[in-house]
């Protein structure tokens, strides 16, 4: 079994050595691939020199700021190229807690789109300013209503796929961006008929480094739900 968790980087340089040295120690089956768009901070070169002693390391250096799931959609290809049996996502920033890699994985064994869900129990998120959880809240009850996908935290971003969930999604026609990607990506798969699963974690705002998500990001978000239920309506998906 091979696992790859693919981790987009923006200007990460203050988490990303620790956060490859987290991952890499969950098992030896697992191995890293960072998408970074030439972040001006140097962290793609961190990451270059990380490789240097530790083949499970792989680097994709884009040219510029192109955007989440746009690397997440590069991310894929090379997963499927590299004969990849699971594929990850993952944060850079420790939002998304390491040892819970194992636990996703497993779950993965059983369920074809395994989500890190902030919302199985209650909510579980830590250090977000209410505004943020209240909004992020009602996105995943928005989303719910339009889409009618059982899946209530449809933007998080912690998951794993089977490889045979992203063979069967055409990944060039995904079109959206940062929160609406995670919502098309699942959308796709559970309208091709594949098992989602949700498992609880615990979601941390980070502690080093900036967002990099924005108003715009949203607003594509909301528009993206209709989208997605008129290409389904219109047997596009
Ligand atoms: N390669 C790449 N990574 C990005 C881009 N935007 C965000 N990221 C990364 O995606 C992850 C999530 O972004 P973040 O800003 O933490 O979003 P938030 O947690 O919703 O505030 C982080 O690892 C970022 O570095 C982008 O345009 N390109
Ligand atoms: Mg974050």
């Amino acid at each position: 079994m091979k696992a790859l968790v693919i981790v987009p980087t923006y200007n990460e340089i203050e988490n990303i050595a620790k956060l490859v040295q987290s991952v890499l120690l969950q098992a030896s089956q697992i191995e890293l691939l960072i998408v970074d768009d030439n972040s001006p901070d140097g962290t793609g070169t961190v990451v270059q020199r990380l490789q240097a002693t530790e083949p499970r390391i792989h680097l994709v250096q884009r040219q510029g700021k192109l955007g989440l799931g746009s690397a997440y959609v590069c991310g894929f290809k090379y997963a499927l190229e590299h004969d990849f049996d699971f594929i990850m996502e993952m944060d850079a920033d420790f939002s998304h807690n390491p040892d819970d890699v194992p636990r996703l994985l497993h779950a993965a064994q059983k369920y074809d789109l395994v989500i890190g869900s902030r919302y199985c129990n209650g909510v579980n998120i830590i250090n977000w300013p209410f505004k943020r959880l209240l909004m992020s809240y009602f996105a995943s009850k928005y989303v719910r209503v339009i889409t009618g996908m059982p899946v209530k935290d449809p933007t998080g971003g912690f998951k794993c796929f089977n490889r045979k969930v992203l063979e069967a999604i055409n990944l060039d026609n995904i079109l959206s961006d940062g929160y609406g990607f995670q919502i098309e990506m699942n959308y796709r798969a559970w309208v091709k008929g594949f098992k989602l699963h949700e498992i609880p974690i615990i979601f941390t705002e980070r502690l080093n480094g900036v967002s990099k998500m924005s108003r715009k990001i949203v607003w594509e978000a909301a528009w993206m739900v209709w989208r997605l239920v008129l290409l389904r309506t219109l047997k596009a998906i």
